[in-house]
């Protein structure tokens, strides 16, 4: 059979054991990773530190296995390797990281390391020989070190310093790369780390960083998307955004919904509303409540800094699409008087008094945080609509933890559940989701938990001086996926 009748093949008997389980044309599919996590060589030739280097070796019993990414998958040597797995699946795009202290050795752009330059060059350049389209995120967590001594993301600077890396970035890699992401995960580098104090800077201080880091991080992504807007589109025309982690939070009972809606705007809202809403600034609910809770507490403002005017206008609409990183839910109810409530975003919300729970039916997996609900992915999808309107959407970042094996049948039930719900959300709501991102191509340093957590599609050999990269189930799955342009049977469904 030639490839298209392969593919309309595939998609009547799609159409035969399910609903339309067939992806639009034009659908792409790809798969993530992050420098800290995959590239080891964390002091090659003139690589400064980053904030990732500072705590995995002043605090290793911050990780679960008192590991480090010192080595990771080595993908600084073996970046080859990975190519050749990423086209072994049928990979339409391939979503990395910069490490900004490999191009910029000091974190400021007085000095441009050649030896970084080209490692990423090298990776471009193979990637598009073999027909996967670069993705890259600007940022993925590894500030360097010397910009934290200097405050990080609580000093309004970074604004400025994130958008002169974010220029060099773009001077070196726009001509070939059209798919870009400013930042990753602002609730991760704002909220857990300093909520929790476990993830870099391990800095604990949950009732002001969090809300100035939220605006710096917006504003530092505004500023990169205006360069780029201006500088770079007219010649190179792609498309960049920022990406969210989005948990998908369901009240627990009737009389929950609205503190839910509070807790959705934190999340989602405090970094999706001053760029994708048609006013602009933060949602008001949340800027309403955060007044209120800073009087309480007796300070003379709100913990959440306002935007002036000008910087209404200089963050709202900085997007081209968005970009939604998703993997868990939470049910939300209102704390009991003097209850303990966990920290945001996993377990819970200090300021907003409330607590968050587990569905009984949701299964849980080897990541301690990550709880399996396939219809959060859609409910999500609906809730963005509905508070941005109709625009396109592209997963991110979507993917399963395992501890071990080649014969991953959770991880490939999962990939199909997921993917359901992402053709329902296109076939029955009609949402333009363009793209899909499976997290990640192949085990790496899944930051506090180590090697323990496994996510990808390939098995690292982390033992192997050579970091020897295996073929899960998953990955021939996913290619399946990839080939059929559908949601294929999983090779475990007739077992
Ligand atoms: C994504 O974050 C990241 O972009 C990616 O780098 C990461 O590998 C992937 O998800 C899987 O986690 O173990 O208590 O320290 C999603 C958010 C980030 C939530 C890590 C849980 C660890 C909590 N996750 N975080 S803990």
């Amino acid at each position: 059979m030639n490839l298209s009748w392969q593919v309309a093949f595939s998609a009547l008997m799609a159409c035969a054991w399910g609903s339309d389980l067939t992806f639009p044309p034009g659908f792409k599919f790809g798969a993530a990773s992050a420098a800290y996590q995959i590239e080891g060589g964390w002091n090659a030739s003139d690589k400064g530190e980053s904030i990732w280097d500072r705590l995995v070796h002043e605090n290793p019993e911050m990780i679960g296995d008192r590991s480090n990414g010192d080595v990771a998958c080595d993908s600084y040597h073996l970046w080859q390797r990975d190519i050749e797995i990423a086209s072994e699946i049928g990979l339409h795009f391939y979503r990395f990281s910069i490490a900004w202290t490999r191009i910029l050795p000091t974190g400021f752009s007085d000095k441009i390391s050649e030896d970084g330059k080209n490692y990423y060059n090298r990776l471009i350049d193979g990637l598009l020989e073999k027909g996967i389209n670069p993705v890259i995120s600007i940022y993925h967590w590894d500030l360097p070190q010397q910009l934290q001594d200097l405050g990080g993301w609580v000093n309004p600077l970074i604004v400025d310093w994130f958008s002169d890396y974010a220029r060099v970035v773009f001077s070196l890699y726009a001509d070939r790369v059209k798919t870009w992401i400013t930042i990753n995960e602002p609730t991760m580098i704002c909220d857990e780390s300093y909520n929790t104090g476990f993830f870099a800077p391990a800095i604990l201080e949950p009732h002001i960083s969090p809300y100035v880091c939220a605006k710096n991080v917006l504003l530092a992504h505004a500023k990169a998307w205006r360069i780029y807007d201006e500088e770079y589109r007219p010649k190179y025309n792609g498309e960049i955004t920022l990406a969210n982690h989005l948990i998908w939070y369901e009240p627990l009972g009737e009389e929950d919904f609205e503190l839910t809606e509070l807790v959705r705007q934190n999340l989602v809202g405090r970094y999706s509303h001053p760029v994708y809403s048609k006013e602009g600034g933060w949602p008001p609910s949340l800027e309403k409540h955060m007044e209120e809770v800073s009087r309480r507490k007796g300070f003379q403002r709100s913990v959440l800094p306002p935007f002036t005017r000008e910087e209404i206008d200089l963050v709202k609409g900085t997007f081209d699409f968005y970009a939604m990183n998703h993997y868990t839910s939470r049910l939300v109810r209102k704390a009991e008087p003097s209850e303990h409530i966990g920290s945001f975003p996993l377990n819970g919300a200090p300021d907003l008094e409330a607590v968050f729970e587990k569905d009984p039916s949701w299964s849980i997996t080897t990541s301690h945080w990550f709880y399996i609900n396939p219809e959060g992915i859609r409910r999500q999808l609906a809730w963005l609509r509905k508070e941005y309107g109709d625009i396109k959407f592209w997963i991110t970042e979507n993917g399963l933890s395992t501890t071990s094996g080649l014969e991953d049948r959770e991880r490939i039930e999962f990939y199909r559940d997921y993917l359901k719900e992402v053709l329902l959300a296109i076939n029955e709501d009609g949402q333009k989701v363009t793209g899909y991102t499976a997290w990640t191509l192949m085990d790496n340093f899944e930051w506090n938990d180590g090697y323990n957590s496994k996510f990808g599609l390939y098995e690292v050999n982390f033992t192997s001086p050579m970091r020897t990269r295996r073929q899960r189930a998953s990955a021939r799955y996913y290619k399946q996926i990839i080939d059929t342009h559908s949601v294929p049977k999983s090779p475990y469904d007739d077992l």
